[in-house]
């Protein structure tokens, strides 16, 4: 199988790996042991990102999310990258950071050295990240889920914040994302007791936007972003920080943010296409300046 990946030419040996576990991109991109990454969409403008340690159920190791940051940066360089998914196998998208790698630090280790800080690159990415989300997602799991832009569901999917089993708390934004994306009561009973919703709950408290059957959730999760990637970058990135800004600011502050961008917009050529597009009836053509 070969497959054209940020311009260079991906070779998978052994059905899609290289050597045990690992995806080697030829020629100077980098390998990849954890993950599978590749371009996906009809115009090949979809970054994808597949979590690959089936094993351990995806278990959130260092090495792990290292990995996610590099193709994260990749694909935030890539011009034509306009969205970008992640996903994981069927039975679980992650179950959490590795607690086998936890299991024996201790709190100055952790403290005195930011412990797991690389964590949130997912929330910082300027171009849309779309999770879809197949089984589990617990722990840090349903955090990196939290971290991107849109949440699709497979059917079977299940969401948790399990730390309070393992003695400790979340640590990657589950008590504040999941609090902003549920409310205060189904967030604490999660928090506290450690039991999972499902996606059709997940989807009722507003964690997850559309759940799908199993098979399907990842295509559906790559239509959407093709259909983002068909706008603006420009725009869509001016549009993801506002709406991220309804998470940090004020009313007042955030709607002043959201007028600042939307004034900006007046800057761009896309915004000029877009609308001379429209009066002229036709399909907008943007560049992306
Ligand atoms: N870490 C390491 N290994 C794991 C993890 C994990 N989180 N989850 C599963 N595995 C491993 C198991 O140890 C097992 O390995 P092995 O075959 O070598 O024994 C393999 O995956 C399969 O797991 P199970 O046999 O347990 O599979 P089941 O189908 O019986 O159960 C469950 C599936 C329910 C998902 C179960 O594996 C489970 O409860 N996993 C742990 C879930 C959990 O507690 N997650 C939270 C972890 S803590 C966390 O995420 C904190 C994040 C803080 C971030 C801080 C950033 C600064």
């Amino acid at each position: 199988m070969a497959a054209l990946c940020r311009g260079v030419l991906r070779v998978a040996v052994h059905g899609c790996r290289y050597g045990p576990g690992m995806f080697r991109e030829f020629s100077s991109g980098p390998s990849y042991q954890y993950i599978l990454v590749e371009r996906r969409g009809q115009s090949q403008n979809v970054g994808f990102i597949q979590l690959n340690r089936p094993k351990a159920l995806n278990a959130l190791c260092d090495g792990l999310m290292t990995e996610i940051n590099q193709a994260l940066d990749s694909f935030e360089l890539d011009p034509q990258i306009g969205a970008i998914v992640i996903t994981g196998g069927e039975k679980a998208f992650a179950a959490g950071a590795d607690i086998k790698e936890m299991q024996n630090r201790t709190f100055q280790e952790c403290y005195g050295g930011s412990f797991l800080s690389h964590w949130n690159r997912v929330s910082t990415v300027k171009k849309p990240v779309i999770a879809a989300v197949n089984g589990f997602a617990l722990g840090g799991g349903c955090e990196l889920a939290m971290m991107c832009d849109i949440i699709y569901a497979g059917e079977k999917a299940q969401f948790g914040q399990p730390e309070i089993l393992l003695g400790t708390i979340p640590g990657a934004g589950g008590t504040q994302r999941l609090t902003r994306a549920v409310g205060k009561s189904m967030a604490m009973e999660m928090v506290l007791t450690g039991d999972r919703i499902s996606a059709q709950e997940a989807k009722a408290a507003g964690l997850v936007s559309k759940v799908y059957p199993v098979d399907k959730v990842v295509d559906e999760a790559v239509t959407c972003g093709e259909k983002i990637a068909k706008n603006s970058k420009l725009i869509v990135s001016m549009a993801k920080e506002a709406v991220n800004g309804a998470f940090e600011l004020s009313l007042s502050e955030g709607n002043r943010l959201e007028k600042r961008l939307f004034h900006s917009t007046f800057a761009t050529d896309d915004r000029k296409e877009g609308m001379t597009a429209f009066v002229e009836k036709r399909k907008a053509n943007f560049v992306d300046q």
